[in-house]
């Protein structure tokens, strides 16, 4: 995959060669290239921004330096048209759903705005996806770029080391995972489940199963809606409910009084329900 980001922060992009990113490409697998905006500026001063039309606070990014930039990155390659993404605020919810479709695209570029946001014409005749990364204000569309690239990174052919982790994760089958643990054995007090040292695969599977089921159930029940259960997932689910609402939110770490239980105790600090 190629990958082009344009931006007037190119040195934002750096992380992108660290790590599991890096190595894809180093690999070959996804070759990133990142462009100063500026670049495309025709003034000494190399402007990429001007005042709002109607007024208000900021500034908006120049139509342009945004067209040439894209007429020219896409000349680059004749052959093909690259995906072209756009983060913003407004955006469609970047979901795993989107990553797994980014991922099968053989290019895509990314433009990333600042101050007020890049003049809307721009979107209207470039972007084919315009992303939000979530609820929240960035200053710009450089680290929502970063998120998404490594979500998509993850996911080409190659690029993790083992390919079982990627189809395992949470979101692949609409739920979050199970709780993990290395040695040692206990840790202040705290004990690793004794299933998970039992050799008995099945009733690891089970286990995992169970707490992913709990957790999903306490701290994102949205996500229960739209998961793949089977009739076995649904039985947990019930049995669940059953339960003190105080066992489940202690047990699964559920949001209580604004911080979640994770960390300030576990189930393991807990009677077994009556
Ligand atoms: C791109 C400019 C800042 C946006 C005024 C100051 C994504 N999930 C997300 N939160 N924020 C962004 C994001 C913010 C951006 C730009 C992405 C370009 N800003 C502006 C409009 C309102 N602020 C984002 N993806």
């Amino acid at each position: 995959m190629r990958a082009d980001v344009v931006t007037i922060f190119p040195a934002y992009l750096e992380p992108l060669r660290l790590s599991l990113v890096g190595r894809a490409q180093e690999r070959g697998t996804l070759d990133v290239r990142t462009h100063d905006l500026r670049a495309w500026t025709s003034d000494v001063h190399r402007t990429v921004d001007d005042a709002p039309y109607g007024g208000g606070p900021g500034m908006v990014m120049r139509p342009e330096p945004w067209d040439a930039a894209l007429t020219e990155i896409a000349a680059s390659d004749p052959d093909r048209r690259p995906r072209v993404v756009v983060p913003t605020p407004a955006g469609a919810p970047f979901t795993q759903s989107h990553a797994e479709e980014l991922a099968r695209e053989p290019w895509l570029v990314f433009c990333c705005g600042r101050y007020e946001g890049i003049d809307a014409r721009v979107i209207d005749a470039w972007a084919d996806d315009e992303i939000s990364i979530g609820d929240y204000v960035l200053a710009g569309g450089e680290v929502a770029t970063l998120v998404i690239l490594e979500a998509v990174a993850r996911l080409l052919p190659g690029v993790l080391g083992n390919s079982a982790s990627a189809a395992d994760d949470s979101f692949s089958d609409g739920l979050l995972e199970a709780p993990v643990y290395t040695r040692p054995q206990v840790w202040r007090g705290a004990e690793v489940p004794a299933v998970l040292r039992s050799g008995d695969h099945a009733a690891v599977a089970r286990w995992r199963r169970t707490q992913a089921l709990r957790r999903t159930l306490a701290r994102r029940p949205d996500l229960v809606e739209h998961a793949e259960l089977s009739d076995a997932d649904r039985a947990v689910l019930e049995a669940v409910a059953a339960e003190p609402a105080e066992h489940v939110a202690a047990t699964s770490g559920s949001v209580v009084g604004g911080a979640t239980m994770v960390g300030r105790g576990s189930s393991m600090d807990l009677p077994d329900p009556a």
